[in-house]
């Protein structure tokens, strides 16, 4: 099947997202349905994908993996599809493909935004395992194809605003978080839950540079009930796609009404813990970086305002300067976590 890139694609091909939406709202409980809108309609960076061939995102041209990672296979016939209008939905314009997964933070493969994209050709997210430590009744070392196995994927169309005052609309595939947690049956003792990335300097160039202010592995946390949320999901795609190395193959966090730092990428680790587990960017710049890191207009970072955000890709056309929303935007859901807090005293 040809595979033309992002550039090659005139205009005119391109589904406005305002369409793809329109489309969503036919969806049957028919998954061939839903997939079928998917595919003709949601990627500018893939105009290739016939209806009826699945949920899969098509990677611009040199950015298609070579051969499909085998604990994806044979997973996207049944995702569930977004309930349009629901808790897990927006119908903001999506960010195209192309956007989300060349333009990164992923600080193990460096510090450039394009840096994550290029300088992981060595990563390999297959074979992969978590290991389940701490205060759980059921520790271990799982592979991935076991951790996955009693979930049924579904798809999120979540906001992704970055403390460095850009965001995105990102259409996920994965599980809510709290599934698996019940899972591994934490003790009343785990009150926090701890994740860490990947530690190989051999892939993972930016571990190995000499410039480098974090110390790795990355790691991040979330209180228990953070934890339990229906919005917080690990995610193991994007775009109908399996998640590709530089978007944190093969799993993630996604903490949506979080500033992006917290949601860690290439996960190898979750440890329940009685106490607050540290944290990256806040051992680093702990006046910078809180461990709540909940979005929010009103408390500002020292170097970068956070009441506007600019939504990627900023055009010539666009109007893209956006007000930024307490916690994102998901207030609603998520504010009642925090009553009687003083977020600017836990930032
Ligand atoms: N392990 C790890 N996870 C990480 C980061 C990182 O550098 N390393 N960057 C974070 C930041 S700052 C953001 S904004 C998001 C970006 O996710 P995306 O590249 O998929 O958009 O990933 C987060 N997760
Ligand atoms: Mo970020």
């Amino acid at each position: 099947m040809l595979i033309k890139s992002a550039q090659d694609i005139p205009s005119s091909e391109i589904t406005p997202e305002s369409v793809y939406h329109e489309r969503r709202r036919f969806m049957t409980g028919a998954l061939g349905v839903a997939a079928g809108a998917l595919a003709s309609a949601v990627a500018p960076g893939r105009a290739d994908a016939a209806a009826g061939d699945g949920l899969r995102a098509r990677a611009p041209a040199g950015m298609e993996r070579s051969a499909p990672a085998a604990w994806w296979e044979g997973k996207f016939e049944s995702i569930k599809p977004v309930e349009v209008g629901g808790s897990f939905y927006t119908d903001e314009p999506l960010t195209p493909y192309r956007d989300v997964i060349s333009y990164n933070n992923f600080y193990e493969f460096g510090t450039e935004k394009g840096d994550p994209v290029a300088n992981s050709g060595a990563f390999k997210a297959d074979p992969w395992s978590v290991a389940i430590e701490g205060e759980v009744d059921k520790p271990g070392v799982y592979t991935l194809e076991d951790i996955l196995k009693p979930h049924t994927l579904e798809e999120r169309i979540y906001r992704l605003r970055c403390v460095e005052r850009w965001s995105m609309v990102i259409p996920w595939i994965g599980f809510p978080l709290a599934d698996l947690i019940k899972r591994f049956q934490p003790t009343s003792k785990a009150k926090y839950v701890e994740f860490l990335t990947l530690l190989d300097p051999e892939s993972m160039p930016g571990q190995r540079s000499r410039f480098t202010t974090i110390s790795w592995p990355y790691r991040e946390g979330l209180r228990m009930d953070e934890a339990m949320h229906p919005l917080t999901l690990l995610a193991v795609g994007v775009y109908g796609d399996y998640m590709p190395p530089q978007n944190g193959a093969p799993i993630r966090l996604i903490v949506p009404w979080k500033y992006g730092f917290k949601s860690i990428k290439s996960i190898v680790k979750i440890r329940f813990t009685e106490t607050e587990p540290a944290t990256s960017w806040n051992m680093l710049a702990a006046n910078e970086y809180g461990f709540y890191a909940n979005v929010n207009p009103e408390v500002h970072h020292p170097r970068w305002r956070q009441d506007m955000e600019t939504r990627l890709p900023q055009t010539l056309f666009s109007n893209s300067r956006i007000p930024t929303l307490p916690f994102n935007g998901y207030g609603d859901q998520v504010a009642g976590l925090y009553s009687g807090m003083d977020l600017s005293r836990y930032y």
